[in-house]
């Protein structure tokens, strides 16, 4: 049953989304709290990211314990309740599963340490070179160095992302055994499946050194190898023990590389997150940010609509910016809200959206590093002063690609604590809740929140939305149009990414228009999408 085909997915990022005891972190009561709100977006499952056990080095993506509740978010009962209540409401839960690393709190790594454990080769130890360097010149994910030498065993760990994120070593087949056995505890409780971490870079064929490259030297020696297929098929039949999806977030993949990822014959993954499209608006790697060209983008979503039979689609996560700011216009923040909000639900594939987006939030409003919280942009502001960039221009860096630019806590109301907390939040909430948040948007029928709702539903009753074939009509400098069809059935979309007017040829009476269009001519006005039959 391909239950997730005909879905919306929505993510949560669980220390932003509601707490629930004044602690100022968000929590499992209070998502459960927020239920409603899900069921009335006509959600049909939740990703959560992690709340496993950890010491949030990187906000749950640093396991220590994978059968425990971080006591921050609340207790097992609270999670058991959740899966329960949420399946009351039809809505699945989908767990974050982080497989490449464990924090190295985690029992296994704490053992590892001993060479003469049973846990000596859960992860990657190397000696350090003769002459004192590193075991070898990879390079990480969050701009360090990707080894670390612990004194107690006198050896380098490797790791791909933080300090305290070691990689597990999936040449030992005991780690993928205990992997199948975390699945099967999630998967006993009543999860539909997993949202699969960095998951095409879990086999690392050899540690020799890599090309030098501007970033991730090594990768070659770890990105979507055959040993990761392996790894995924095998894991594929414990899934499919209990019907279990997965959706993989996949780095630096091409199509064919996500058609072997998740191709309906593979007995892999169902869907892969990929990256290209996020791709449009930097150089390389996404501290190098470049102007946002729509005619870039929508090559790039064209091609990965061709190529792939299914795929998930998503403009935000808790990695990325915002994506009015980015890919839409501040100025004209309810219409490109509500144009990018037509992109994502009108495309063919499972739509993710990310917590906040349904309200269009936008960036931080921080002005200081002091308000940072994310591990990666300390990481690289800590390179670049290394190098020397200037404190404004480092700011500016961070500013605009920051991870925590998606982390800012949920803006139900006005209040001061914008509904999230009575307390003090764990990242600063941003000043323009008083305008932008849910509660206004309840009462306004024309806000970008009616507007999700209604193109969720209009989804959930159009065949053609769901299940229909992908066919681009026009990439242009500034236009989009495409149509769905299904049999006899077909939708055309059209959408404007400019605040110049622009004059197109399609038409057809209007199903619905982000401007309140009852007839269309052609003519598009500032950041317009209209949907015809
Ligand atoms: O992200 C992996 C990843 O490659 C990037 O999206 C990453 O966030 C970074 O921006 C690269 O520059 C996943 C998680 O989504 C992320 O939150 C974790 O920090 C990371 O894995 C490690 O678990
Ligand atoms: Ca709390």
């Amino acid at each position: 049953m391909e239950w997730w085909k005909d879905a919306i997915i929505y993510q949560i990022y669980p220390r932003s989304f509601q707490d629930s005891n004044g602690d100022g972190i968000g929590d499992i009561p209070g998502i459960i709290s927020r239920l409603d709100h899900l069921q009335q977006l006509g959600v049909g499952a939740i990703w959560l990211s992690p709340v496993y056990k950890s010491p949030n080095a990187d906000n749950g993506y640093d396991i220590s314990d994978y059968r425990e509740i971080n006591p921050e978010y609340g207790t097992m009962e609270d999670m058991e309740r959740l899966i329960a209540e949420a399946k009351r409401r039809d809505i699945r839960i989908i767990m974050d599963l982080v497989i490449n690393h464990t924090s190295t709190d985690h029992y296994w790594f704490r053992q590892s340490r001993d060479r003469t454990s049973p846990y000596a080769d859960y992860y990657y130890w190397q000696h350090g070179m003769a002459d004192g360097g590193l075991p070898n010149n990879w390079t990480g994910f969050f701009g360090e160095d990707c080894w670390e030498f612990d004194p107690e065993r006198c050896e380098y760990y490797l790791h791909l992302f933080a300090k305290s994120q070691a990689d597990l070593n999936y040449h030992n087949p005991a780690v993928l055994e205990e992997v199948k056995d975390i699945l099967r505890f999630w998967l006993r409780k009543g999860v539909a499946g997993f949202r699969c971490d960095v998951i095409n870079i879990l086999w690392k064929d050899s540690l020799e050194n890599g090309k030098k490259q501007l970033a991730l030297t090594g990768s070659e020696h770890y990105l979507s190898l055959e040993g990761t297929h392996e790894i995924l098929r095998q894991l594929r039949e414990v899934l499919d023990e209990y019907g279990a999806m997965t959706v993989g977030e996949t780095v630096f993949v091409t199509p064919q590389q996500a058609r072997d990822l998740c191709g309906r014959d593979r007995g892999e993954l169902n869907m892969v997150f990929s990256f290209e499209h996020m791709e449009c608006d930097q150089y390389f790697i996404k501290w190098f940010k470049r102007k946002f060209r729509p005619k870039v983008f929508f090559e790039c979503l064209v091609k990965w609509q061709k190529e792939l039979e299914w795929n998930a689609l998503y403009l935000e996560n808790h990695d990325q910016p915002r994506s009015i700011p980015r890919f839409g216009s501040e100025a004209y923040w309810k219409e490109s809200g509500k144009l990018l909000a037509t992109l994502l639900l009108t495309l063919r594939g499972t739509p993710f959206i990310y917590q906040g987006q349904e309200i269009g939030m936008v960036n931080f409003d921080f002005d200081r590093m002091r308000q940072i919280n994310d591990v990666e942009s300390k990481n690289v502001e800590r390179v670049l002063r290394r190098f020397h960039v200037p404190r404004r221009l480092r700011w500016k860096l961070i500013k605009r690609t920051s991870r925590d630019n998606a982390r800012t806590p949920f803006q139900w109301n006005e209040e001061k604590g914008a509904g999230f907390t009575d307390g003090r939040p764990w990242l600063g909430i941003n000043r323009n809740s008083e305008q932008i948040n849910l509660a206004r948007q309840e009462q306004d029928p024309d806000s970008i929140w009616q507007w999700y709702k209604d193109l969720s539903r209009l989804r959930r009753d159009s065949a053609v939305l769901r299940q229909g074939e992908f066919v681009p009509l026009e990439v242009g400098e500034q236009v989009f149009a495409y149509r769905r069809v299904l049999g006899e059935d077909a939708l055309t979309v059209v959408l404007n990414f400019s605040e110049k007017e622009a004059m197109v040829s399609h038409r057809g009476n209007v199903v619905r228009s982000n401007v309140g269009r009852e007839s269309f001519d052609g003519h598009m006005g500032a950041w317009e999408a209209v949907i015809l039959q």
